[in-house]
């Protein structure tokens, strides 16, 4: 039986550049709470991403959830549920409401024109998914957010490393947040941060994650603690120095699946856009029926061979249980097909060729019945 492939695995520095860089932690005993290497990957995140402002968290979705909170958010916010359960909850968790747009059927993204017809006077806030990493069609839905009035904050979990032209995916909207879970093409272990360019908003951050902490003897804010380590920080550190390296082997490996499986019939990839320089975070496939065989078919084809690929994103949030009765996903018709329809693949910078070879054999002998 062949070795597992699993849908992802992290990328690693060598152990002896985290055991160097993690050093001065231990010989300083400072773990936490804003540290050398805290405001070293803040620098260097600032420099990477051409962003003006960053906050660092202790994941992405404390990340999500404090921004909502920082901006003063009430209301509506217009979302799509072709997402991770974090980007549904977070809005909920902050007492907003969600309200669903649908998404597009070349790369997944929120439909910018469904956007626009569910805007009433309570809506605040535009909340869009970089999904898989596509950037979203990031010039209309300014646009709308202008004409209206509204915030717009980017869950930017899957697109770090992603530009358009010279603008990193940190540059767009009001705030943008990013996963750096060990998962992610860039990972600080667990972590995430927010990008933005109003730098009133630094300071707001980093007192929410801090308890509401605004001075020695001052509480100004019901806060949360979601700080980054000291650990975590000096794994980001080490990992951005070699994320182009990375990115370049993740690239190889997407090449060929695409090389691959582009043209079969019920096929449909999400290639890269013009002008848009990808990071290759995922490789999901969507199986029409014309393919010949079910999404599920397939998944099932690859289990058995031990390759586990992933339904990111199935189901809909707004079909999860814990909102059951609460939203209607019939309403998002094209993100109700796609999700019943997609697959990610495995993908990851290790991931040899001759696998990558191995899995496509297998998922187009599903069409072949
Ligand atoms: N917004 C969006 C759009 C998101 O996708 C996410 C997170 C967030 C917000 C929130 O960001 P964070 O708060 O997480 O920073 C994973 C990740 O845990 C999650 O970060 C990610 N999205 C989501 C899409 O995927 P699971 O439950 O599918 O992960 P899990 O544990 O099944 O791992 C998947 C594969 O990754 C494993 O089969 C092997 C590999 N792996 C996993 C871990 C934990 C590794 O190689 N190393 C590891 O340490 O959620």
């Amino acid at each position: 039986m062949p070795d597992k492939i699993l849908v992802t695995r992290s990328s690693m520095p060598d152990f002896e550049e985290y055991a160097e860089e993690i050093r001065p932690i231990w010989e300083s005993h400072w773990l936490t709470n804003m540290g050398v290497k805290h405001h070293q990957l803040e620098a260097d995140l600032v420099d990477y991403l051409k962003v003006p402002q960053i906050a660092l968290f202790v994941n992405g979705h404390s990340a999500l959830e404090c921004v909502l909170e920082a901006m003063g958010l009430k209301g509506k916010v217009i979302t799509t549920p072709y997402t991770f359960a974090s980007t549904t909850h977070a809005i909920v968790r902050k007492g907003l409401e969600p309200v669903f747009a649908d998404i597009k059927p070349d790369d997944y993204t929120i439909d910018p024109a469904s956007v626009e017809r569910l805007i009433d006077e309570d809506t605040c806030a535009i909340l869009p998914v970089h999904v898989y990493g596509n950037l979203c069609d990031v010039d209309a839905i300014q646009d709308i957010a202008d004409r209206h009035g509204l915030k717009v904050i980017y869950d930017a979990a899957h697109a770090f490393g992603v530009w358009r032209g010279d603008d990193s995916s940190a540059s767009f909207g009001d705030a943008s947040m990013f996963s750096f879970h060990a998962t992610k093409v860039f990972n600080t272990i667990e972590g995430g941060a927010v990008c933005f360019h109003d730098a009133s908003l630094k300071t707001l951050l980093n007192e929410w994650k801090n308890f509401g902490i605004t001075g020695p003897e001052d509480v100004e804010y019901v806060g949360g603690n979601a700080k980054m380590n000291e650990f975590c920080a000096a794994m980001g550190i080490c990992n951005l120095r070699h994320l182009d390296r990375e990115i370049a082997k993740r690239k190889l490996v997407a090449e060929r699946y695409w090389e691959r499986l582009d043209g079969a019939r019920g096929v449909r990839l999400s290639l890269p856009k013009e002008g848009v320089t990808p990071n290759y975070a995922y490789l999901p496939v969507v199986f029409d029926d014309d393919f010949g065989a079910s999404r599920d078919d397939v998944y099932d084809a690859l289990a058995e061979q031990q390759v586990f690929s992933r339904k990111y994103f199935y189901p809909l949030t707004t079909d999860f249980a814990c909102y059951r009765g609460r939203f209607d996903s019939s309403r998002t018709p094209v993100a109700r097909y796609v999700a019943s329809h997609v697959l990610t693949l495995p993908m990851y910078a290790d991931l040899a060729l001759e696998d990558v070879d191995r899995i496509c054999d297998i998922v187009l002998s599903c069409a072949r019945g």
